[in-house]
């Protein structure tokens, strides 16, 4: 008769008997971090818990690139190109157990449950870094300039291209040794230079005061003695520039996998799980962006 052990999230226990032989496992992988290896047509994930000497691993062999968009991704367990395995050991596995190309003959498999059905769900969230000198957390939620891209992944939130770097507290007037706290505001209008479109007030925009027209209106500078022509209120000459400048900034992805209706068999034992979630992987992808916003 077949047996039908169903464990529940934490699964605590499980006794099989085997020729006789009890068998104990834990199903507990709770405290261990998921970790991966492999490529296009060959991924592995995997969790260890060394204090039981037992693994969870799942291999898919697609040629999907993962984590390429946003959003949930299903695989199907098929039992062959995508499978998952539960085992336990006689010995501590290697660090490169499953991520060499050669399979390790120590320590040996004890018992080997693999999965013929059930469903992989990959969730891919995008993080966002515009390396401005403001943390994402502290970004505007919205988009201050209106130029398609966000605060939190825009090096130049206010689109005045002066960058937001360089329109905080960069000479750590207050001491404190972070731009962000009192940032410039050299018109004390109460908006900081990174998000005022008119940073000294005189009614010319600072992208308009850019004389040579280079797209950088910090090398323009009639008086010396004041400053670049878009911090001093007494210059307010427009040149009407109608560009922004170019934009980096980096996508870092995350990937979250969870495993639903798994069915694990071992000969005649059987262990079902309705969604077993193996936990998130961060920075699994670093994409770097270039792009200039249509004006
Ligand atoms: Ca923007
Ligand atoms: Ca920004
Ligand atoms: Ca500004
Ligand atoms: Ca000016």
């Amino acid at each position: 008769m077949k047996k039908i052990l169903f464990l529940f999230l934490t699964a605590i226990l499980l006794q099989s008997c085997n020729d006789g032989d009890i068998i104990v496992t834990t199903f507990n992988f709770d405290s261990a971090d998921l970790k991966y290896c492999g490529e296009l047509g060959n991924y592995v994930f995997y969790k260890v818990n060394p204090e039981a000497l037992e693994s969870l691993s799942l291999k898919l062999g697609v040629t999907d690139s993962l984590y390429k968009t946003e959003g949930v991704k299903t695989y199907p367990i098929n039992g062959t190109s995508n499978f998952v395995n539960y085992r336990t050991y006689d010995g501590a596995l290697g660090d490169n157990y499953f991520c060499s190309s050669i399979p390790p003959t120590s320590p040996r498999v004890t018992v080997d449950y693999l999965a013929s059905s059930g469903t992989a769900e990959f969730t891919t969230i995008y993080g966002y870094d515009d390396n401005d000198g403001v943390p994402g957390e502290k970004e505007f939620n919205g988009d201050t300039d209106g130029d398609g891209l966000p605060d939190i992944y825009d090096v130049d939130d206010d689109g005045d291209n002066v960058p937001t770097a360089l329109e905080l507290d960069i000479l750590n007037v207050d001491g404190d040794n972070d731009p962000l706290t009192n940032p410039l505001d050299t018109d004390n209008d109460g908006i900081p230079d990174y998000l005022d479109a008119d940073d000294d007030g005189d009614e010319v925009l600072t992208r308009d005061e850019d004389k040579n027209m280079d797209l950088d209106p910090r090398n323009d500078v009639t008086d010396p003695n004041v400053g670049a022509d878009y911090l001093n209120p007494a210059v307010a000459d427009s040149y009407g520039v109608n560009q922004y400048r170019e934009h980096k900034y980096k996508i870092i992805k995350s990937v979250n996998i969870n495993l639903k209706n798994l069915v694990l068999i071992n000969g005649e034992e059987e262990i079902t799980q309705e969604t077993l979630n193996m936990g998130t992987l961060d920075n699994i992808e670093t994409i770097d962006k270039t792009t200039t916003p249509e004006f």
